[in-house]
């Protein structure tokens, strides 16, 4: 299958976090698309000032597709926790640190919980993944696409496959994290993976 008469071709891909890249290049796989990396080709990274996971995907894909002349897909996604009023949210990536120390994003979730619940056990600990893409073409056009998973957090943090909170997110429906699921299980239901197809969906109807 080949995506629009758009978009055939080369498209950048957004982002500087090599665990998105993984999962996006691997979900683009099956179509005829030459997938770059903006870190492979050096573009400077915009400054995510948005107040919501759209603004900052948006924010991403324009300045690549501006400075590379191509389509881009940017990916702004998170972890929204109930019991914590949706932080770490668009903030996710921040709560890490500049050394993305998720076992401290893991601790700080739990910690605030039990500062607010009192224990872990007793804590709203419903949480969702979300993921906007978006792409930009060079000439201006813009699209977006929303993907959502809902579920619950764990603590301790279990497994050791995928990225960032993987292991302490489990799906609705679930008892595994996504950090104990294979890449393809992840996939398939993951936000990412729905954001991704709706994408697709789209490109394939523009055809
Ligand atoms: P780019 O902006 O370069 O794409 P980033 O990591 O800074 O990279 P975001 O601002 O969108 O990207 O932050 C999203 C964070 O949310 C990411 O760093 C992870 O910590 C978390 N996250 C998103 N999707 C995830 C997933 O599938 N599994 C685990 N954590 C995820």
């Amino acid at each position: 299958m080949r995506l629009s008469p758009l978009h055939r071709g080369r498209m950048v891909i957004a982002t500087r976090n090599p665990g998105k890249l993984e999962e996006l290049a691997r979900l683009l796989a099956p179509f005829a698309v030459e997938v770059m990396a903006a870190t492979d080709l050096g573009l400077a990274e915009p400054e995510e000032t948005g107040a919501s996971f759209a603004e900052n995907a948006l924010i991403k894909a324009r300045a690549a597709a501006t400075a590379s002349g191509m389509p881009a897909l940017a990916d702004d996604s998170g972890l929204v926790v109930a019991g914590l009023d949706g932080a770490p949210g668009i903030h996710s990536a921040r709560w890490a640190g500049p050394e993305r120390d998720y076992a401290a994003a893991f601790r700080r979730i739990h910690d605030e919980l039990v500062a607010r619940f009192g224990s872990f056990a007793a804590a709203d600990r419903r949480a969702a993944f979300v993921c906007v893409l978006a792409l930009a073409l060079p000439e201006g056009e813009t699209a977006l696409f929303e993907g959502r998973i809902d579920g619950e957090i764990v603590f301790p943090p279990r497994g050791e496959a995928g990225f960032g909170y993987d292991p302490i997110f489990v799906p609705q429906g679930e008892s595994r994290t996504f950090a104990e699921m294979s890449s393809a299980e992840k996939d398939a239901i993951s936000h990412r993976g729905q954001a991704l197809r709706a994408f697709v969906r789209a490109l394939a109807a523009a055809d």
